[in-house]
């Protein structure tokens, strides 16, 4: 068995969280000798610094007059056979079961070699398709199929069994953090330059605004804080619930309290000079942005849903609310922004969680071990 792999990964790189933990773990693997093939549609938006054992092979798809449909998956699965059989590939770890393992599949057909296919299912793909009934069967072949399946929370796995019913295990592997990125910075200037008095607390909301996130849920939430409280609200991202919430804000009096800062890079900064998080989703099966908060010293309020009550642990560094309990949120986001001691707490058990339990370098070696035992064939 060969200790440094040559591993191709396919993710959407654009999209949300799934993207950064493919990319992230790409970088992580090569930093431990490993080489690594990205083949996908475009450059992954982290691989923002050159390695020298890092591949990135373009998947082109063009739009001919005689498809309907540009042939995506088709170009993907053929641009994996190529890379497999020129760069002997030995496993290719895909993100999201449709379309990415069922091209892998088509694609180690292609190639005639044995390469493995690793599939990590990351919740988008169950939750949104698994109701879908004309995609169940695909996704049921596509984690059949797979050599190894990973999930990236006990929730998400209940409900892949639940929903798809496929017969293969699916372990768990939560996502990570390179804590090297995210941790506490001073950002105070921030503060200033945003015009926000040393005082006044921050709240901070970041994600994609699909209606899943149910950003009105965090407005609606902030309208009580500030009543009660001199705080702020970051909103960060960008979506189709903008203009709802642009103007839920505007409704409820809130405009001299909400910043909307649009889709950033370097959030870390930004958490920084936080000093609570709201993830108040009704489908969620991880929430790496609450990971990503907590590693800078952010404490969270989560709702019950998914895999976001195996982040956030409920009275120890955050708080599990019922989704749509508006008042019981803000309840408990006023008790953290006002007592010192309980922040500080919750604070350092934030930290403590995302060491213990999610250290890129912990999970990093979880996959390694699952790429060392397919193809020691065990
Ligand atoms: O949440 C999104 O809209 C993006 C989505 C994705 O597919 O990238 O995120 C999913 O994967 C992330 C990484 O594993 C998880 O942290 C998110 O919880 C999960 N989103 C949902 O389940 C809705």
């Amino acid at each position: 068995m060969k200790d440094k792999l040559k591993i191709g990964i396919t993710c959407y790189p654009t999209v949300g969280g799934s993207g950064v933990i493919a990319t992230e773990l790409g970088k992580m693997l090569a930093e431990n000798g490993h080489e690594i093939h990205f083949i996908s549609s475009s450059l992954p938006f982290r691989l923002n610094k050159m390695y020298h054992n890092i591949f990135y092979h373009q998947v082109e798809v063009n739009q001919y007059s005689v498809f309907q449909y540009a042939p995506y998956d088709i170009a993907l699965a053929s641009k994996m056979a190529e890379v497999i059989k020129r760069e002997k590939l030995d496993l290719l770890h895909v993100h999201y079961a449709v379309p990415h393992a069922i091209c892998a599949i088509l694609a180690k057909q292609m190639s005639g070699r044995e390469v493995k296919i690793v599939t990590t299912l990351h919740g988008t793909d169950i939750t949104v398709l698994g109701y879908d009934s004309s995609l169940t069967d695909a996704i049921k072949f596509g984690i059949e199929q797979s050599d190894a399946v990973t999930a990236v929370s006990n929730a998400l796995i209940t409900q892949t069994y639940d929903l798809i019913k496929p017969d293969k295990t699916i372990l768990p592997v939560y996502n990570f953090i390179d804590e090297r990125v995210y941790n506490k910075k001073d950002s105070s200037y921030l503060k200033k330059e945003f015009g926000i008095g040393e005082d006044e607390k921050v709240v901070i909301h970041v994600s994609n605004f699909r209606g899943v996130k149910r950003v009105p849920d965090v407005v609606r939430a902030f309208g009580h804080i500030s009543s009660k409280t001199d705080a702020r609200l970051l909103l960060v991202g960008d979506g189709p619930l903008m203009n709802e919430v642009s103007k839920l804000v505007d409704d409820l009096s809130l405009s001299g309290r909400v910043l909307f800062l649009g889709k950033q890079d370097n959030v870390e900064e930004l958490y920084s000079i936080s000093d609570l998080m709201l993830l108040l989703s009704e489908k969620e099966s991880f929430g790496l942005v609450a990971l990503e908060a907590m590693a800078c010293g952010v404490p969270c309020i989560g709702t019950n849903i998914g895999g976001i009550p195996e982040v956030i642990s409920d009275g120890r560094n955050g708080f599990i609310c019922q989704l749509g309990d508006i008042e019981g949120i803000a309840e408990k986001a006023l008790e953290l922004l006002t007592d010192e001691a309980l922040h500080r707490s919750f604070s350092r058990a934030s930290l403590a969680t995302v060491s213990n339990s999610f250290s890129a370098e912990k999970i990093v070696s979880q996959y390694e071990e699952i790429y060392n035992q397919l193809l020691s064939g065990e």
